[in-house]
Order: C-alpha cells, then sequence, then structure tokens
C-alpha cells in the first residue's frame, strides 16, 4: 500500500445508506472524498481494503489525563458498603488525579491514548479540557500550555481534535464558591475569551493541508462544564463571545448526569437540568448535551427536537453508576447521538457501541433495540448513527462515506476468527458484539492517509514508553 494512494477501492463499504459492493473511494488533495462510486471494478494500481469498510468514528467526548488512572478507582473505600463509593466520591479521587498532571505529563498520556483511540477506530477525538492552570491555581507562563500539550499530542499522533476548553467558575448551583481541588479549572469568562483567541491561531495552522505534512482537521469549540459549575450569565457570556468569533463553533457541556444534579438543579431553579439549559441557552444543531442521563418525556422530545447531539459514554456512564440513557426514546424523537470514551477505561468504539445496546437490552428485556427501519442490522445501524452525531458534535466534515467528508476509513480485518468468512455486515456485528474484547480492526485512514496498519500505529511503542513512565511518576507521589 502506497500512502500517496489517492483512492481506495473496497469491495464492501458501509454507506451512509447502507452496504455497498465495489465502491471506489478516491479523494482530493485536501483528504476529503470527491466521490463515491458503487459497482465499479477494481481499478489497476487501487489499493484494495482486504477486509469489510467502515467509515470512521469520532469520539465525542474526552479527558485526556484521566487515561492515567483507569482502572485504579475499582476499590471499596470504607467499611459501610457499596453506598459509600458513588460518583462523587470518584471524583474526589479524580482531582487527586488532576492535581499532579502537568503540561509534560498530559502530552505523554494524551499521545499514548489517542494513538490508542486510533487502533480502536477513531479518528477525532473532542477533548473536553478543563485543567488549566498550576496546581496551587496560578496560570502557567503560557496560559494555553495544557491546551497545546494536547493540541501537540493530536498532532504527533495524527488524530484530529476539536479542542473544548473548559469554562469552569462555581462548585454547584446558584454560584457555590469552587473547592480547592477545583482551582486549577477555574477561569473568568473573559480570560476565557482570550484564551479562546489564543487557541484559534494554532488551530487554524493545524487545518493547513499540505501533502508533505497532511494534518486532519481541527476545530476549537467551547465547553462550558456543566450547570454545576457555570452560572447563569457566564454561560450567556461564554456561548455570545465565541459565537460571535466563530459562529459555527461546537459547545459542549455535561448535563443530567447524576440524579443528585437533577434534585440540586430542580431546588435552585424549579426546573431539571435540560429543561433549564432549553429554556436559558440557544440549543441548536451546534450543541452537544454529555450524558443527558436523566431526562422526563418532555426533555427527550425537547431536546431531541433542538437538534443538539446527545454525547452518549456508555463505558464510562456504566463505570461510574450514572444510569441508562433512553435510546428508543431520543430516537422517536428524531434525536442525534454519538460515542465519547470520557474516563477511558474503555478506548473501544466497537465495546461502546456494544455496551450501549446492552444497557437497552436489559432494562426493557429486549433485542436489537438499536436496528432502524432502514436499518435492520444492529451494528450497522448503530455505527452509522453514531458516525453522524460524532461528525456534528465534531464540528469537522467526518460523518461517513459521502462527498465532501473526510476520507477517514477503518477496514475491518476480514481474518479474525470471529469474521472469518461471514458476509460484511456480520463481519461488523462479530467486530461489535462477539470479538471477546480482541480488536478485529487491520487499517485506519485519516484524510486519505493509513494511521494503522495490520492493526498498529507506527508510534506505539514510543508512545507507549512515554506514557508508562509518565503514569509511573504521577502515581508516585
Ligand atoms: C469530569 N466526568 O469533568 O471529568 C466529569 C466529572 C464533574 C464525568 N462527568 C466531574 N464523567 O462532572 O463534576
Ligand atoms: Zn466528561
Amino acid at each position: 500500500m502506497s500512502s500517496a494512494a489517492q483512492a481506495l477501492f473496497a469491495p464492501h463499504a458501509l454507506l451512509p445508506q447502507g452496504w455497498a459492493q465495489d465502491v471506489l473511494l478516491p479523494w482530493d488533495g485536501t483528504g476529503r472524498l470527491a466521490e463515491v462510486t458503487t459497482g465499479v471494478p477494481p481499478p489497476a494500481g487501487t489499493p484494495r481494503a482486504a477486509g469489510p469498510l467502515l467509515p470512521a468514528m469520532p469520539n465525542l467526548h474526552s479527558h485526556a489525563f484521566q487515561r492515567g488512572f483507569a482502572g485504579l478507582t475499582e476499590r471499596r473505600s470504607g467499611a459501610a458498603g457499596a453506598a459509600e463509593d458513588s460518583f462523587w466520591s470518584w471524583r474526589e479521587l479524580m482531582y487527586r488525579f488532576a492535581g499532579r498532571i502537568g503540561p509534560e505529563s498530559l502530552q505523554a498520556v494524551a499521545t499514548w491514548l489517542y494513538v490508542e483511540m486510533l487502533e480502536a477506530g477513531y479518528t477525532q477525538v473532542c477533548e473536553f479540557q478543563y485543567v488549566h492552570h498550576q496546581p496551587d491555581g496560578t496560570p502557567y507562563a503560557d496560559d494555553a500550555a495544557l491546551c497545546r500539550a494536547v493540541l501537540r499530542a493530536a498532532q504527533a499522533a495524527g488524530i484530529g481534535i476539536t479542542l473544548l476548553p473548559v469554562l469552569y467558575q462555581t462548585s454547584g448551583f446558584g454560584g457555590q464558591a469552587p473547592g480547592a481541588g477545583q482551582r486549577r479549572f477555574l477561569r473568568a469568562t473573559d480570560d476565557m475569551l482570550s484564551l479562546w483567541e489564543l487557541l484559534a491561531a494554532d488551530v487554524q495552522g493545524m487545518e493547513a493541508y499540505s501533502v508533505q505534512k497532511p494534518m486532519p482537521g481541527a476545530r476549537l469549540g467551547l465547553a462550558p462544564h456543566s450547570l454545576r459549575a457555570v452560572p447563569p450569565e457566564a454561560l450567556r457570556e461564554a456561548v455570545a463571545g465565541v459565537q460571535a468569533l466563530d459562529a459555527g463553533a461546537p459547545i459542549h457541556i455535561h448535563i443530567a448526569e447524576q440524579v443528585k444534579e437533577v434534585e440540586d438543579c430542580l431546588a435552585w431553579s424549579g426546573q431539571r437540568p435540560v429543561a433549564w439549559l432549553l429554556d436559558h441557552a440557544p440549543v441548536d444543531t451546534r450543541w452537544c448535551l454529555v450524558h443527558a442521563t436523566h431526562m422526563d418525556a418532555d426533555e427527550y422530545r425537547r431536546a431531541a427536537a433542538s437538534g443538539a447531539v446527545a454525547g452518549l459514554c456508555p463505558s464510562t456512564e456504566a463505570n461510574l453508576g450514572d444510569g441508562v440513557f433512553d435510546l428508543p426514546r431520543w430516537l422517536g424523537g428524531g434525536g442525534a447521538w454519538g460515542i465519547g470514551s470520557d474516563s477511558h477505561v474503555c478506548v473501544d468504539a466497537a465495546e461502546e457501541l456494544m455496551l450501549l445496546e446492552y444497557s437497552q437490552r436489559l432494562t426493557r428485556r429486549q433485542r436489537n433495540v438499536g436496528a432502524t427501519a432502514d436499518q435492520p442490522d444492529v451494528a450497522s445501524a448503530l455505527w452509522l448513527q453514531a458516525v453522524a452525531g460524532g461528525a456534528q458534535a465534531s464540528g469537522v466534515a467526518l460523518g461517513g462515506l459521502a462527498p465532501g467528508q473526510r476520507a477517514d476509513f477503518v477496514v475491518l480485518d476480514a481474518t479474525h476468527p470471529a469474521l472469518a468468512g461471514l458476509p460484511p455486515a456480520q463481519q461488523l456485528a462479530a467486530h461489535v458484539f462477539a470479538s471477546s474484547r480482541s480488536r478485529a480492526i487491520d487499517q485506519v485512514w485519516v484524510a486519505g492517509r493509513p494511521a494503522v496498519r495490520a492493526g498498529r500505529h507506527p508510534a506505539r511503542d514510543v508512545a507507549f514508553q512515554a506514557f508508562r513512565q509518565a503514569r509511573a511518576a504521577l502515581l508516585d507521589v
């Protein structure tokens, strides 16, 4: 396979409308698909995908630093029983870890994480970046030091990034003073807008595509952390300020993840969080409502109709004991959704989709809940929906195998024991539901370039060594 390829031929590819045969996928000099033609003979000299070809998956929610302590909180903290361990006690441990991260360690952890993401079929990451300052809360000499660390990591790994610098001001509804564990996150609204302008220049530089060093798209958005952390006036000003600079900038917010958050919001405002947000913010297709786990029927209907993407993080939501999103209700309202790996206890697009579908089956006692009238194969249906919603939340054209979209592909390993000899839709189903946590990915392409071959990213070993050292140093304090 030549890295200078300008087209790929796929005997089987998952197009937005479903599986197609003998698909030719040529792209232009900016790495975007020029056209998608089906039923054509393989052109001489064009590389051929050895397995079923899928659109690559956007990862719509990441806190990169949390990869460094994934797996380290699976231990009961007291004698009183499981009730003592909750999202909120996990958060205390997470804050301790967040207190130690620095620009170099963040870059090392994020680079490794992004290598893992690429190997797992994700080609764009929405990085919800909220650690901004030094451990005592004073800004770094370069106010953008930690945001720039994740931009460098994305560049080193070759993953597209939607950077979402986070606005964080309070510890609870009604303007409660932040705690010591939150001081690295705090920014006045003006400081956020100046940071945003600094980063806008960096991100624009990354967008430049040259034949020597093609870069996948970078995009800058804004993340008001949550209604707990951002008072109404700051939310209004920051969103308006960013949208004056870039009218289409993605806006991501954590919302209604925990029951306590809903109760506190009701006590503060008389409204549930999603209802409050829909009444007080210009929620539309630019918005990503991360988690949105606890909505009543009216909130499901209104939020879906707003055009916002539901940012589902199935493995983290299970890990933290959040609750279960009602996917059929959301789909019934025409809602868009995508997946994020959030705290990175799992970095695998297929596994997230499996967990999402299984949470629905367990609560409804039904099967194939995510399938649609157009797409009865549940893995194909989930994959396509998550790609479309993830692309929308990323603010980047990577919404599947269609002209104008970035040439980002996953080629499955058709020789994997779970897949070998099956028809293509069943190979994807086996990848999602039946590969027993072993990966069935052969290649991943980003903007018309192979980023992963034979399941491996070329920087895997170097990135892993740096990650290992950084994690050991972070834990040894
Ligand atoms: C975060 N994570 O910002 O990392 C949050 C926890 C919070 C998730 N919500 C902190 N999964 O929400 O206050
Ligand atoms: Zn989060």
